[in-house]
């Protein structure tokens, strides 16, 4: 069997049980869910959260799966940690595995057309203080598009707004929104499916930065390690994954904007409120005993998701400028999106500055750069502070590019409110330059066993 979600609970319930917490007393979807996930937060504590019971609902909700890395890399079965991830996800990326067509799957085990679609019984959250109302989080919205016939799938965000319409916002930077204004602009409707709850693998795979002519099906096959089993969807002309928990599926008419937001989003800021599509939902499919899935936006489970597949694309374009260029990471601290640091085995005057501009053409959202020297750990934010503190001249060594197009959601943007593109980035070269003093060092530290000294 291919694989899905509720293997991947039972792996870990079976070989990492830390991964997982299970709430069986009844929660309000309406805050009290993400107090418990926000609270553990603070303790430092990541696991996956089934909560079993969530008031006004049937179905179990699982939380927070993308929130640690370790289980991230567990569910793809790379044991190096990031750096090793990133190599292998490349791997992926250049070697797609194309899914396969299957006659049916779980995820129709039970069918609700029509009338009979109630998305108001699923376990829908509101997630902070400000937010405009319940979410789905982690729903893929797959598309095709209407001229090539290549699918697209992205998780954007879905306001609950009745039994069977949601808002939808679709940043214009994805190709979900490239799709979908070609329709709105012919006076089409979109078709969409909504994928929720799957294997993390699987979500890691869609969330590459493929161009719009990739599949993203075929990344998640690859990281998958098998081609994704896929059925045909009862009221559109889509194909959705066989081993997924639910789908909605239904349209965007065309012309139809509707207040949406404000929404607590991934900067840790509320992301403003605009006039967006609406999706009417004709169908929903699921497993009989479904889980349904959310991502705990604006935190780890959100941040991590994106940002470790980020990094992969960053690498790879930044390697081509400076092939010199050890590792990049983009750090929590940064939100995984606004900050990348960058290792490199300098050769050359100059290079560090090359590989910022490189990360800058690679990915929007980055606003610092950092280079330093491939002997810093950069999986450690204080040893870059120590490289930036010690080996950074401010006039010199950095460079700023104004007006520039970042992340609508910065807010440090020109307007945020008004939910501009525009800001500033800065390069920062902290690598050791010329005439750099030697560094102090004890001879024989590494010979010393401490259990010989310590009593
Ligand atoms: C949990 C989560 C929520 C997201 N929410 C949104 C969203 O509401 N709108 C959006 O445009 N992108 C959102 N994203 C980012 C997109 O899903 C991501 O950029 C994706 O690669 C876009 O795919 P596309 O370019 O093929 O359309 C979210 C990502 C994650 C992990
Ligand atoms: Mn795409």
């Amino acid at each position: 069997m291919s694989k899905n979600l509720r293997d991947f609970i039972a792996y870990l319930e079976e070989a990492a049980p830390e991964h997982l917490a299970h709430v069986r007393r009844e929660v309000d979807p309406r805050f009290e869910l993400t107090a418990v996930l926000a609270r553990l937060e603070q303790e430092k504590r990541f696991p996956a959260v089934i909560f079993h019971q969530v008031k006004g609902s049937s179905f179990p909700v699982v939380s927070n799966m993308h929130a640690d890395v370790r289980r991230l890399l567990m569910a793809v079965g790379v044991e190096g940690g990031i750096p090793e991830f990133l190599r292998v996800y490349g791997r992926w990326e250049d070697n797609p595995i194309p899914p396969r067509l299957v006659p049916s799957g779980p995820v129709q085990e039970v069918v609700a057309l029509g009338e009979a679609v109630d998305c108001t019984q699923l376990p829908i959250v509101t997630y902070h203080e400000r937010d405009a109302g319940p979410y789905i989080t982690l729903g893929l919205i797959i598309m095709k598009d209407p001229d090539s016939g290549v699918r697209n799938a992205g998780i954007y965000r879905l306001m609950l707004q009745g039994r069977d319409r949601f808002g939808i916002q679709i940043s214009q930077t994805a190709h979900g929104h490239y799709i979908w204004q070609k329709n709105d602009r012919r006076n089409r409707p979109t078709e969409v499916a909504v994928v929720v709850g799957h294997h993390p693998a699987f979500y890691l795979g869609c969330m590459s930065f493929t161009p719009l002519e990739v599949d993203e099906f075929a990344v998640a096959g690859a990281v998958m390690g098998e081609p994704l089993p896929l059925v045909k969807c009862r009221t559109v002309d889509l194909e959705v994954p066989a081993e997924a928990e639910m789908v909605l599926e239904g349209i965007i008419p065309p012309g139809v904007r509707e207040k949406e937001a404000p929404f607590g989003e991934y900067p840790g800021t509320y992301g403003p409120m605009r006039n967006n599509p609406v999706v009417i939902v004709q169908a929903l499919t699921r497993r009989h005993d479904a889980y349904y899935q959310n991502c705990f936006v604006g935190h780890p489970d959100n941040l991590l998701l994106t940002g470790v597949v980020r990094s992969s694309m960053i690498f790879r374009t930044v390697k081509i400028a400076c092939p010199t260029v050890t590792a990049v990471h983009m750090p929590l601290s940064g939100r995984c999106r606004f900050i990348c640091y960058v290792a490199m085995d300098k050769i050359m005057e100059g290079d560090p500055k090359n590989a910022a501009m490189a990360a800058f053409a690679a990915d929007p959202f980055l606003k610092f750069v950092i280079v330093v020297d491939k002997d810093v750990d950069i999986l450690d934010d204080s040893q870059v502070l120590h490289a930036m503190a010690t080996r950074l001249r401010a006039d010199t060594d950095t460079f700023m590019v104004t007006h520039a197009r970042g992340s609508p959601l910065d807010p440090a943007s020109y307007d945020p409110v008004g939910g501009s593109h525009i800001v500033t980035k800065m390069g920062i070269d902290a690598t050791r330059k010329a005439n750099y003093p030697e560094e102090i060092r004890v001879p024989g530290t590494e010979a010393i066993v401490l259990r010989e000294y310590l009593e």
